[in-house]
Protein backbone atom coordinates (compact mmCIF):
# COMPACT_ATOMS: atom_id res chain seq x y z
CA UNK A 1 0.00 0.00 0.00
CA UNK A 2 1.80 3.40 -1.00
CA UNK A 3 1.29 6.74 1.26
CA UNK A 4 -1.88 8.00 -1.04
CA UNK A 5 -4.01 5.48 0.43
CA UNK A 6 -2.94 5.11 4.18
CA UNK A 7 -5.75 7.06 4.81
CA UNK A 8 -7.89 6.01 1.99
CA UNK A 9 -11.22 7.87 3.23
CA UNK A 10 -9.18 11.23 3.41
CA UNK A 11 -7.68 10.61 0.28
CA UNK A 12 -11.53 10.27 -0.83
CA UNK A 13 -12.45 13.25 1.09
CA UNK A 14 -10.01 15.33 -0.43
CA UNK A 15 -10.87 13.80 -4.45
CA UNK A 16 -14.41 14.98 -3.77
CA UNK A 17 -13.30 18.48 -2.89
CA UNK A 18 -11.47 18.27 -6.00
CA UNK A 19 -14.40 17.47 -8.16
CA UNK A 20 -16.29 20.05 -6.69
CA UNK A 21 -13.84 23.10 -7.32
CA UNK A 22 -13.33 21.27 -11.14
CA UNK A 23 -16.87 21.35 -11.60
CA UNK A 24 -18.62 24.03 -9.74
CA UNK A 25 -21.10 21.65 -8.32
CA UNK A 26 -20.53 21.27 -4.70
CA UNK A 27 -22.18 17.81 -4.84
CA UNK A 28 -23.21 14.78 -7.18
CA UNK A 29 -26.15 13.12 -7.01
CA UNK A 30 -25.73 9.33 -8.37
CA UNK A 31 -22.34 8.10 -9.47
CA UNK A 32 -21.88 5.29 -13.18
CA UNK A 33 -18.49 3.38 -13.14
CA UNK A 34 -18.42 2.83 -16.79
CA UNK A 35 -16.57 -0.48 -18.28
CA UNK A 36 -14.94 -1.43 -21.40
CA UNK A 37 -17.15 -0.81 -23.80
CA UNK A 38 -19.59 1.49 -22.27
CA UNK A 39 -18.48 4.59 -23.17
CA UNK A 40 -21.01 4.80 -25.72
CA UNK A 41 -23.69 4.99 -22.75
CA UNK A 42 -22.05 7.55 -21.01
CA UNK A 43 -22.67 9.21 -24.79
CA UNK A 44 -25.73 8.29 -24.48
CA UNK A 45 -26.33 10.69 -21.03
CA UNK A 46 -26.42 13.83 -23.78
CA UNK A 47 -23.23 16.76 -23.08
CA UNK A 48 -21.48 16.18 -20.16
CA UNK A 49 -20.79 19.80 -18.68
CA UNK A 50 -17.13 18.97 -17.63
CA UNK A 51 -14.67 16.37 -18.59
CA UNK A 52 -10.97 15.66 -17.21
CA UNK A 53 -8.39 13.18 -16.80
CA UNK A 54 -8.97 11.11 -13.67
CA UNK A 55 -5.31 11.68 -12.72
CA UNK A 56 -6.24 15.58 -11.78
CA UNK A 57 -7.91 14.67 -9.16
CA UNK A 58 -5.80 13.19 -6.22
CA UNK A 59 -5.38 9.31 -6.31
CA UNK A 60 -6.67 8.15 -9.76
CA UNK A 61 -3.97 5.61 -11.04
CA UNK A 62 -3.13 6.23 -15.08
CA UNK A 63 -4.97 3.71 -17.10
CA UNK A 64 -3.36 0.63 -18.16
CA UNK A 65 -5.37 -1.03 -20.45
CA UNK A 66 -6.82 -0.59 -23.87
CA UNK A 67 -10.57 0.95 -23.69
CA UNK A 68 -10.09 1.86 -20.38
CA UNK A 69 -10.49 5.83 -20.53
CA UNK A 70 -9.69 6.98 -16.92
CA UNK A 71 -11.46 9.82 -17.66
CA UNK A 72 -14.03 11.63 -15.47
CA UNK A 73 -17.08 13.35 -16.74
CA UNK A 74 -19.89 15.59 -14.69
CA UNK A 75 -23.54 15.42 -16.49
CA UNK A 76 -27.09 17.54 -15.54
CA UNK A 77 -29.75 14.81 -15.68
CA UNK A 78 -33.37 16.18 -16.14
CA UNK A 79 -35.83 14.25 -14.35
CA UNK A 80 -39.59 14.76 -13.19
CA UNK A 81 -38.02 16.63 -9.78
CA UNK A 82 -35.66 19.02 -11.62
CA UNK A 83 -32.10 18.37 -12.60
CA UNK A 84 -29.51 16.06 -10.90
CA UNK A 85 -25.72 15.97 -11.16
CA UNK A 86 -23.77 12.52 -12.45
CA UNK A 87 -20.39 11.92 -12.03
CA UNK A 88 -19.31 9.46 -14.55
CA UNK A 89 -16.00 7.28 -14.44
CA UNK A 90 -14.71 6.09 -18.14
CA UNK A 91 -12.48 3.34 -16.98
CA UNK A 92 -11.53 1.91 -13.52
CA UNK A 93 -8.76 0.51 -11.93
CA UNK A 94 -8.98 -3.58 -11.46
CA UNK A 95 -7.98 -6.23 -9.08
CA UNK A 96 -5.52 -7.69 -11.62
CA UNK A 97 -3.15 -4.64 -12.37
CA UNK A 98 -1.51 -5.18 -8.89
CA UNK A 99 -1.77 -1.96 -7.68
CA UNK A 100 -3.65 -3.47 -4.03
CA UNK A 101 -7.25 -2.53 -3.36
CA UNK A 102 -7.68 1.04 -2.74
CA UNK A 103 -6.88 1.96 -6.28
CA UNK A 104 -9.72 -0.17 -7.36
CA UNK A 105 -12.07 1.13 -4.66
CA UNK A 106 -11.43 4.90 -5.22
CA UNK A 107 -13.35 6.04 -7.74
CA UNK A 108 -16.82 4.93 -5.99
CA UNK A 109 -15.62 6.23 -2.26
CA UNK A 110 -14.57 9.57 -3.97
CA UNK A 111 -18.22 9.29 -5.33
CA UNK A 112 -20.07 8.62 -2.21
CA UNK A 113 -17.71 11.60 -0.57
CA UNK A 114 -18.97 14.17 -3.31
CA UNK A 115 -22.55 13.08 -2.04
CA UNK A 116 -23.72 10.35 -4.91
CA UNK A 117 -26.36 7.82 -2.66
CA UNK A 118 -26.76 5.95 -6.03
CA UNK A 119 -23.55 4.19 -7.46
CA UNK A 120 -24.32 2.25 -10.95
CA UNK A 121 -21.16 -0.03 -11.51
CA UNK A 122 -20.90 -1.24 -15.11
CA UNK A 123 -18.84 -4.04 -16.66
CA UNK A 124 -18.00 -6.20 -19.90
CA UNK A 125 -18.23 -9.87 -18.95
CA UNK A 126 -18.26 -13.53 -20.09
CA UNK A 127 -21.73 -15.31 -20.15
CA UNK A 128 -21.99 -18.65 -18.09
CA UNK A 129 -25.49 -18.81 -18.52
CA UNK A 130 -26.00 -20.49 -21.86
CA UNK A 131 -29.53 -18.63 -22.31
CA UNK A 132 -27.05 -15.49 -22.83
CA UNK A 133 -26.23 -14.25 -26.04
CA UNK A 134 -23.44 -11.67 -26.67
CA UNK A 135 -24.32 -8.26 -26.63
CA UNK A 136 -27.02 -8.78 -23.85
CA UNK A 137 -27.25 -6.46 -20.68
CA UNK A 138 -28.23 -8.41 -17.35
CA UNK A 139 -28.77 -6.72 -14.26
CA UNK A 140 -26.67 -8.10 -11.57
CA UNK A 141 -28.62 -9.85 -8.63
CA UNK A 142 -26.21 -10.67 -6.64
CA UNK A 143 -22.18 -11.72 -7.02
CA UNK A 144 -19.84 -14.67 -6.27
CA UNK A 145 -16.33 -13.35 -4.66
CA UNK A 146 -14.03 -15.75 -6.07
CA UNK A 147 -11.16 -13.42 -5.21
CA UNK A 148 -12.05 -13.14 -1.26
CA UNK A 149 -10.29 -10.04 -1.46
CA UNK A 150 -12.53 -7.20 0.70
CA UNK A 151 -11.86 -3.26 0.75
CA UNK A 152 -12.98 -3.22 4.22
CA UNK A 153 -10.51 -3.43 7.06
CA UNK A 154 -11.16 -4.52 10.65
CA UNK A 155 -14.38 -5.51 12.50
CA UNK A 156 -16.81 -3.66 9.62
CA UNK A 157 -18.82 -6.67 9.59
CA UNK A 158 -21.28 -5.13 6.59
CA UNK A 159 -24.72 -6.69 5.74
CA UNK A 160 -24.51 -8.13 2.15
CA UNK A 161 -28.34 -9.44 1.25
CA UNK A 162 -29.50 -6.30 0.04
CA UNK A 163 -26.09 -5.75 -2.04
CA UNK A 164 -27.65 -4.84 -5.50
CA UNK A 165 -30.78 -2.74 -4.55
CA UNK A 166 -34.30 -4.46 -5.35
CA UNK A 167 -35.51 -0.99 -5.29
CA UNK A 168 -33.27 -0.16 -8.33
CA UNK A 169 -33.46 -3.26 -10.19
CA UNK A 170 -37.67 -2.92 -10.11
CA UNK A 171 -37.48 0.73 -11.02
CA UNK A 172 -35.04 -0.40 -14.10
CA UNK A 173 -37.41 -2.88 -14.89
CA UNK A 174 -40.36 -0.83 -15.15
CA UNK A 175 -38.54 0.89 -18.00
CA UNK A 176 -36.93 -2.15 -19.53
CA UNK A 177 -39.36 -5.58 -18.75
CA UNK A 178 -36.92 -7.61 -21.03
CA UNK A 179 -33.46 -7.03 -18.38
CA UNK A 180 -32.51 -10.48 -17.27
CA UNK A 181 -30.75 -10.57 -13.71
CA UNK A 182 -28.19 -12.71 -12.93
CA UNK A 183 -25.23 -13.38 -10.56
CA UNK A 184 -21.66 -12.20 -11.40
CA UNK A 185 -18.73 -14.04 -10.29
CA UNK A 186 -15.61 -11.66 -9.75
CA UNK A 187 -12.19 -13.93 -11.31
CA UNK A 188 -8.87 -11.57 -10.27
CA UNK A 189 -7.49 -12.58 -13.97
CA UNK A 190 -5.83 -11.27 -15.98
CA UNK A 191 -6.01 -14.53 -17.39
CA UNK A 192 -9.89 -16.14 -18.25
CA UNK A 193 -10.97 -18.95 -16.70
CA UNK A 194 -10.42 -22.32 -17.91
CA UNK A 195 -13.05 -24.48 -19.67
CA UNK A 196 -13.10 -26.41 -16.04
CA UNK A 197 -13.48 -23.09 -14.04
CA UNK A 198 -16.52 -22.06 -16.31
CA UNK A 199 -18.04 -25.50 -15.26
CA UNK A 200 -17.38 -25.41 -11.97
CA UNK A 201 -18.59 -21.76 -11.66
CA UNK A 202 -21.91 -22.45 -13.76
CA UNK A 203 -21.97 -25.59 -10.71
CA UNK A 204 -22.19 -22.66 -8.24
CA UNK A 205 -24.62 -20.87 -9.19
CA UNK A 206 -22.93 -18.02 -11.38
CA UNK A 207 -24.50 -16.96 -14.87
CA UNK A 208 -21.96 -13.89 -15.32
CA UNK A 209 -18.13 -13.81 -15.09
CA UNK A 210 -16.00 -10.72 -14.98
CA UNK A 211 -12.94 -8.76 -13.29
CA UNK A 212 -14.11 -6.01 -11.65
CA UNK A 213 -17.36 -4.66 -9.58
CA UNK A 214 -17.38 -6.72 -6.49
CA UNK A 215 -15.14 -4.73 -4.00
CA UNK A 216 -16.79 -0.83 -6.01
CA UNK A 217 -20.08 -2.90 -4.87
CA UNK A 218 -18.55 -3.56 -1.49
CA UNK A 219 -16.92 -0.29 -0.39
CA UNK A 220 -20.09 1.90 -1.89
CA UNK A 221 -22.45 -0.16 0.24
CA UNK A 222 -20.47 -0.04 3.14
CA UNK A 223 -20.31 3.99 3.02
CA UNK A 224 -24.36 3.94 2.21
CA UNK A 225 -24.77 4.13 -1.27
CA UNK A 226 -27.33 2.19 -2.82
CA UNK A 227 -25.82 -0.01 -5.58
CA UNK A 228 -27.36 -1.29 -9.15
CA UNK A 229 -24.64 -3.51 -11.18
CA UNK A 230 -24.93 -4.03 -14.87
CA UNK A 231 -23.36 -6.34 -17.18
CA UNK A 232 -22.84 -6.23 -20.89
CA UNK A 233 -22.03 -9.67 -21.92
CA UNK A 234 -19.37 -9.43 -24.36
CA UNK A 235 -18.45 -12.97 -25.05
CA UNK A 236 -19.46 -16.56 -24.03
CA UNK A 237 -17.39 -17.54 -21.62
CA UNK A 238 -14.79 -20.18 -21.67
CA UNK A 239 -15.31 -24.14 -23.28
CA UNK A 240 -19.29 -22.17 -23.99
CA UNK A 241 -19.27 -22.27 -27.39
CA UNK A 242 -15.27 -23.58 -28.31
CA UNK A 243 -14.48 -20.34 -29.45
CA UNK A 244 -11.42 -18.52 -27.99
CA UNK A 245 -11.39 -15.05 -26.16
CA UNK A 246 -10.07 -11.49 -27.53
CA UNK A 247 -10.10 -8.39 -26.12
CA UNK A 248 -10.65 -6.68 -29.32
CA UNK A 249 -14.13 -8.59 -30.02
CA UNK A 250 -14.53 -7.92 -26.40
CA UNK A 251 -14.23 -4.15 -26.61
CA UNK A 252 -16.42 -3.54 -30.03
CA UNK A 253 -19.56 -6.14 -28.98
CA UNK A 254 -19.42 -3.68 -25.69
CA UNK A 255 -19.91 -0.77 -27.98
CA UNK A 256 -22.72 -1.61 -29.90
CA UNK A 257 -25.64 -2.18 -27.29
CA UNK A 258 -24.19 0.38 -24.47
CA UNK A 259 -26.02 2.96 -25.87
CA UNK A 260 -29.57 1.92 -25.34
CA UNK A 261 -28.70 1.35 -21.98
CA UNK A 262 -27.69 4.85 -21.57
CA UNK A 263 -30.71 6.00 -22.35
CA UNK A 264 -32.81 3.79 -20.42
CA UNK A 265 -30.23 5.05 -17.59
CA UNK A 266 -30.98 8.91 -18.12
CA UNK A 267 -34.48 8.19 -17.49
CA UNK A 268 -34.13 5.95 -14.54
CA UNK A 269 -31.66 7.79 -12.36
CA UNK A 270 -33.12 11.11 -12.37
CA UNK A 271 -36.61 9.32 -10.92
CA UNK A 272 -34.49 8.28 -7.88
I1 LIG B 1 -15.18 -8.65 -21.33
O1 LIG B 1 -14.95 -14.37 -20.06
C1 LIG B 1 -14.79 -10.18 -20.19
N1 LIG B 1 -14.26 -10.04 -18.99
N2 LIG B 1 -13.10 -13.36 -15.98
N3 LIG B 1 -14.04 -13.89 -18.04
C2 LIG B 1 -13.59 -12.97 -17.13
N4 LIG B 1 -13.61 -11.67 -17.37
C3 LIG B 1 -14.11 -11.27 -18.54
C4 LIG B 1 -14.59 -12.15 -19.51
C5 LIG B 1 -14.55 -13.53 -19.24
N5 LIG B 1 -14.99 -11.43 -20.55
Amino acid sequence: MTDLYSDPLATAVSAAASIATLTGKPAHHVALVMGSGWISAADALGQPTHEFPATDVPGFLPPTVQGHGGVIRSYDLQGPNGTIHALVFLGRTHLYEGKGIEPVVHGVRTAVKAGCAVVVLTNACGGINRDYHVGQPVLIRDHISMTAVSPLIGADFVDLTDLYSKRIRELVKQEDPSLAEGVYVHWRGPAYETPAEINMLRTVGADLVGMSTVPEAIAAHALGAEVLGISLVTNAAAGVTGEKLNHEEVIAAGKAAAGRMGELLGKVLPQL
